[in-house]
């Protein structure tokens, strides 16, 4: 079982970036080091009930410490490019001035990933908002998008020199929706109406920040990663086909259209205005000035059905079909469709998939993991990748997720989405099956 693209794909080009991706709060540890804030997120683990295990990420994977040893392992993969992300808890107080032991952290790491000759993607916001952020409102407070727009420009006069891609936001909809409208996700507040404010405070956020970072890193690339899922209607039926409209319409047509067209999608104005935000004069130009790239994070795809209480609901498919250890269908088809529908809905600029990947029921057995469930899901995605490329897509980049298993937000440790395994007694990596895999096709292409 290997991962295998055709021998003329336009992946195995020189052009073509590959590499792997992490996120600040799922890996530093070192929770209170350095004048660390604590985030939502370690609110959140605090609470009981809400992450699995009540684990948190006290600890993590001890990157904050093993960050050297760690730069070792991406090398060792044979990727071109890292993802990370910055933690806004670690390099700012609460006055909105500089921590210098955070931002050393980041100098360090940043510095070392260019000399390795790594292609550098940071995220700044990948959902560790300040706790003392979201005391005054978090997300559902304007000012928040303000108070960004300050971190983003810190952020971007330190490291300007060492970061080839910003990226303002990860997965808006999984900070906004999981967050404050469904509750799942810190800081774990549950009302309809929050969730859309919140995203497009987000939106708003990332919007203030774009002309900063321009101005700080003329020189690097600056957009932001959008998580979407292909959604399907569960039959042939008109009801079950408008509940697939709305879905696909509040997952993904709702962080897509403000950022390529200045607008929220129609649809809600006539069938859902309750989904519609409080827009100020003069936010949706501010959301949708042009961006660099579009990173991509695609998992999975889902089934809807018409349901008179909540207009939908979510089904099994009538196929049969397969799902990874977090109980998500394993489609690679759908990730070609989503990549070639966008394409012809939008004009977009240059798309990365920013994130890809499976958790699986991995197990150290003799020194070993032989996830071959992930390497066939790497195979099956990157195949569909090439399979959009051809169909005509600009994408320039793969990421695969994650470097190293991690905290997984609400599942705690218990979800394993890693090319390399940790033992989170010793801090041991080990690299799977599914890590050779993807090494081993890396490695065989003509540089
Ligand atoms: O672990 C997360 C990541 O932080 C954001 N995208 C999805 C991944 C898997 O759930």
């Amino acid at each position: 079982m290997s991962i295998t693209l055709p021998s003329n794909s336009k992946m195995l080009t020189p052009d073509f970036i590959f590499g792997v991706a992490t996120a600040a709060f799922q890996i530093e540890g070192a929770a209170k080091a350095d004048n660390r804030l604590p985030s939502i997120w370690d609110t959140f683990c605090a609470t009981p009930g809400k992450v699995k295990g009540m684990d948190n990420g006290d600890i993590a994977c001890d990157h904050y410490h093993l960050w050297e040893q760690d730069i070792q392992l991406i090398k060792e993969l044979g990727v071109d490019a890292y993802r990370l992300s910055i933690a806004w808890p670690r390099v700012m107080n609460e006055q909105g001035e500089a921590n210098q032991a955070g931002l050393d952290f980041y100098r360090n790491l940043l510095k070392k990933l260019k000399a390795e000759g790594l292609t550098v993607f940071v995220t700044l916001y990948h959902w560790d908002l300040p706790q003392h952020l979201e005391d005054k409102g978090g997300w559902l407070s304007r000012e928040t998008a303000y108070r960004f727009q300050q971190y983003a420009d810190l952020v971007t006069t330190e490291f300007a020199d060492w970061v080839d891609s910003w990226a303002t936001f990860n997965e808006p909809f999984c900070a906004a929706i999981l967050g404050y409208e469904l509750g799942i996700h810190a800081p774990g507040l549950n009302k309809p109406e929050y969730g859309r404010q919140a995203a497009h405070h987000i939106l708003l956020a990332h919007g203030l920040a774009l002309p900063i970072i321009r101005k700080n890193a003329p020189h690097s690339k600056v957009g932001i990663v959008l998580n979407m899922n292909r959604s399907y209607a569960a039959s042939e039926k008109v009801e079950d086909q408008f509940a697939c409209l709305l879905r696909e319409t509040l997952d993904n047509q709702f962080f897509i259209e403000p950022l390529m067209k200045g607008q929220y999608p129609q649809l809600l104005k006539t069938v859902a205005p309750q989904y519609l935000p409080t827009v100020l004069p003069g936010d949706m130009e501010i959301i949708s000035q042009p961006i660099d790239f579009l990173g991509l994070n695609f998992y999975t795809c889902n089934h809807n059905a018409y349901d008179a209480d909540s207009l939908f609901k979510n089904v099994q498919s009538s196929q049969n079909v397969e799902f990874t250890d977090i109980g998500w269908e394993i489609a690679p088809q759908a990730f070609t469709e989503l990549l070639v529908t966008l394409h012809q809905q939008y004009e977009l600029p240059p798309i990365y998939i920013t994130e890809n990947g499976a958790a699986c029921d991995d197990h150290i057995i003799a020194g070993e993991i032989n996830d071959e469930q992930r390497v066939r899901y790497l195979d099956g995605h990157l195949n569909a990748v090439h399979r959009a490329i051809d169909a005509g897509v600009d994408i320039r980049g793969y990421f695969a997720w994650s470097l190293m298993d991690n905290f997984e937000w609400a599942e705690g440790y218990s979800k394993r989405f890693g090319l390399t395994y940790v033992d989170y007694h010793t801090q041991q990596r080990t690299i799977k099956r599914s890590g050779y895999a993807y090494q081993a096709m890396l490695n065989a292409r003509i540089r």
